[in-house]
């Protein structure tokens, strides 16, 4: 794949949205507005939005069209059995438990298999699932390679399990005290890093042998799937479809946030080959989520899901989709600015901690770059850092080695100029990177507090010229 062009979309456009520019004072204001948080801007007021890839995507006219076929029966709707025909072709599990999305699923999955005091090792974590597996009394263990905290390194797996920290972990506490495995495919606060099969393969031989159970977090499985296909030997002839259900036969269950790979603006669901977790899930799902047939969602929502887990393994959506990931790599790199290695496939994550040297961790260099690049460009992005991270259970802010910025690509909405777009912005703030500011908390919600905090800017940063002697970015 050349990085430096990206492949010719695979669809044309047949309904347009009009975004807008706001003029840079007026960006200040509405940033000031939002507590220095690109989550509490107005859609409206941002230009680009590359927040997120979770339901932010362009369906098919295919999708569309399912909408209308929506059967909204409370009970046993028709619609529910095309999803379960659907995650049962793609997936290959027999059990489907559908959820409004990912973290329905993972609240479920969370309840039926953590006992209070269980461990739950897993490669790196993630807010929302590491937040349900606490509430259910676990505790999270990451178990991933040590190089997935390592932003220049260019192992091609970064989402690997260390083999070796999972025995010591089990060794230590004894099989009892692990609910289960969690395995995400791939690893989205590592920057999209892709797990190997050869080492899932591995995971799951290994849990099985001591009677662990594994599961999978299959919000970008597919994506995963196309690294293997790219990256690792064996895989080259396998369709994506081939790949994904080879994963999922490794593992137990599956949580999924459908608002990912499977191209809908809502939805999720927890798959599994367990009928114990089938049956106890199922009824978790009436008290918090809706009857068993619809989760939380409408008869539409399971329409256009079901179509979209079909179609996303078929065709070159995903080789399109990780031509921009890498299209947007190519262009920053020019800008000189620093980034996650090798790039994943939903997103570029600029490495705050290379970007401000200047700032220390405690001056919030993430958030602070994610907030002054809308400033610049209008452009919205998402801290993955020390907010992301939160505290820990004595209250102490958890300090990740990894303080990043993810410009998230929405599937199938932007174009190549957005796209230079965005990167010029970030080498334009890259330019003057020296005299940015870092931020510090005005107010902090107690749970997942990424979403709802506000700052305010510390005093502005000398205007030394930022130190430049980051590696060249260029191993993707
Ligand atoms: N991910 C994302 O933007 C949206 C929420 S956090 C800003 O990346 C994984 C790997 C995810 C994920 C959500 C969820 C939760 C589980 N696993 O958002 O509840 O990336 O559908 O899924 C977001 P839901």
């Amino acid at each position: 794949m050349n990085n430096k062009q990206i492949l010719p979309e695979p669809y044309r456009a047949k309904m347009v949205e009009a975004i807008r520019l706001l003029p840079p004072a007026q960006r200040r204001k509405r940033l000031e507005e939002a507590g220095f948080n690109t989550f509490l801007l107005r859609s409206e007021d941002v230009y680009i939005d590359l927040l997120t890839d979770s339901g932010t995507n362009a369906m098919t006219d295919v999708q569309w069209a399912a909408l209308m076929r929506g059967d909204e029966a409370y009970a046993g709707s028709r619609s529910f059995e095309a999803l379960e025909a659907a995650v049962r072709d793609v997936y290959g599990f027999p059990f489907i438990v559908p959820t409004h999305q990912g973290r329905g699923a993972e609240h479920l999955l969370s309840r039926s298999w953590i006992k209070p005091g269980q461990h739950v090792p897993g490669n790196m974590y993630f807010t929302t699932t590491r937040l349900h597996q606490e509430l259910a009394g676990g505790v999270f263990d990451d178990v991933i390679v040590d190089q997935a905290h390592q932003p220049d390194s260019t192992h091609p797996f970064k989402g690997d399990i260390d083999l070796d920290k999972l025995k010591a972990l089990v060794q230590r506490l004894g099989q009892d005290k692990i609910a289960y495995a969690a395995v995400a495919a791939p690893v989205n606060m590592a920057g999209g890093q892709p797990i190997s099969l050869g080492n899932l393969k591995a995971v799951s031989d290994f849990c099985r042998s001591k009677g662990i159970r594994v599961v999978l977090d299959a919000a970008r499985a597919v994506e995963n799937a196309w690294f293997i296909r790219e990256r690792e030997d064996g895989y080259a002839d396998w369709t994506l479809g081939e790949i994904l259900r080879e994963m999922c036969s490794l593992v137990d269950a599956c949580t999924m946030s459908a608002k990912k790979d499977a191209y809908v603006n809502i939805g999720g669901f927890l798959a599994t080959h367990d009928r114990g977790l089938y049956e106890e899930a199922m009824n978790l799902c009436v008290v918090y989520e809706g009857l068993h047939t619809y989760g939380g969602l409408a008869g539409r929502d399971l329409e256009a899901l079901a179509v979209g887990v079909r179609e996303m393994v078929e065709g070159t959506w995903m080789d399109h989709r990780i031509s921009q990931v890498r299209y947007l790599a190519a262009r920053i790199e020019d800008a000189g600015a620093p980034f996650v290695v090798p790039v994943g496939g939903h997103a570029v994550f600029l490495d705050a901690r290379r970007f401000l040297p200047h700032l220390p961790q405690e001056a919030l260099p993430a958030q602070a770059l994610s907030a002054w690049l809308y400033e610049e460009c209008g452009v919205r992005t998402m801290e993955r850092g020390t907010v992301s991270a939160g505290r820990d259970d004595q209250g102490r802010d958890r300090r990740p080695a990894l303080e990043l910025v993810r410009l998230t690509l929405p599937r199938r909405v932007y174009t190549q100029s957005h796209l230079d777009y965005v990167a010029a912005g970030v080498g334009r703030l890259y330019a003057r990177r020296g005299s940015l500011p870092g931020l510090k908390f005005v107010y902090e919600p107690k749970r997942l507090r990424f979403f709802q905090s506000r700052f305010c800017p510390l005093p502005a940063a000398a205007a030394t010229g930022a130190n430049s002697d980051h590696p060249k970015a260029s191993a993707y």
